[in-house]
């Protein structure tokens, strides 16, 4: 998975349009180099980011989404929690909700997928975005998200919503401290409840820094790539990252040696 962001660039003047162009032809660079579904996002939800609104972040995903819809067979994710947004970018092409709320932000969202047959992915999260790292706090922090996982799971079925569209993803750095990042990779076979696929984020994220010391951020490019080597060795499935070729290769030999080569 292939990270889009579509946010304004502060350092260009063209305006609307060539945020646009540019984000287009960065998802379809990053198809090109082996992303299977391209994750497009308008608003960040790194911790302490400023929020956007429902009109503003349909200006910013719906034109990219639309033109990589034309350019395109990747499958497109939706990364958002409202349910306005995920609604319209389904109407626009998007095949995935990536919600970071497992749809519990917006009330809305579970109808807009149970009308919908569009895959979800779950996230774990303890808290908001806003104040999500400060303290977070768990007793057994693998058991009480793959407990999370059931619990949707188990909401979503109430919905009518098959398992089977599903993949779980247990939110690194969401809420999270770093030995609390290190248990669940740890442990990534336990997150596979009810043996859905799991998907894995730590593309360039500050855990990085924490255990190698604070580097700049194209330093955490190949360890980034080490971990996505592991995590596909470890059972996950799905890696959301920036840089995707570097993590296709890494992907690619951890499956010549557990598989073998077609
Ligand atoms: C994740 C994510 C982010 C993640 C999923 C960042 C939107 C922060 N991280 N979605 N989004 N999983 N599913 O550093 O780990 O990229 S934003």
């Amino acid at each position: 998975m292939g990270i889009v962001n579509v946010t304004p660039d502060s350092f260009s003047d063209g305006g609307q349009y060539f945020d646009e162009q540019r984000a287009v032809d960065h998802g379809l660079e990053l198809a090109a180099e082996g992303a299977a579904i391209l994750d497009v996002g308008g608003e960040s939800t790194r911790p302490g980011a400023s929020p956007v609104s429902v009109e503003e972040e349909l200006r910013r995903v719906l034109p990219v989404i639309k033109g990589l819809r034309r350019q395109t067979k990747a499958l497109i994710s939706v990364d958002t929690f409202k349910a306005a947004v995920a609604e319209q970018a389904l109407g626009a092409g998007a095949d995935i909700i990536n919600d970071v709320s497992s749809m519990m932000h917006d009330p809305r969202m579970m109808e807009v997928a149970a009308a919908s047959s569009c895959g979800l992915v779950l996230m774990h999260m303890k808290g908001e975005p806003r104040t999500m790292q400060k303290n977070p706090e768990y007793v057994d922090v693998v058991a009480e998200v793959a407990a999370f996982f059931e619990h949707r799971l188990a909401a979503l079925a109430e919905a009518g919503i098959d398992k089977t569209r599903t993949v779980l993803d247990p939110g690194l750095g969401f809420g999270k401290k770093l030995d609390h990042n290190l248990s669940l990779l740890r442990h990534l076979p336990r997150l596979s409840v009810q043996n859905r696929p799991v998907l894995v984020g730590i593309s360039r994220k500050s855990m990085i820094g924490a255990v190698l010391g604070n580097r700049d951020m194209a330093a955490r490019m190949w360890p980034t790539v080490a971990v996505t080597a592991y995590a596909r060795e470890h059972g996950a499935h799905i890696m959301r990252v920036h840089d995707v070729k570097p993590n296709v290769d890494a992907m690619r030999m951890a499956e010549a040696i557990l598989f073998g080569v077609a």
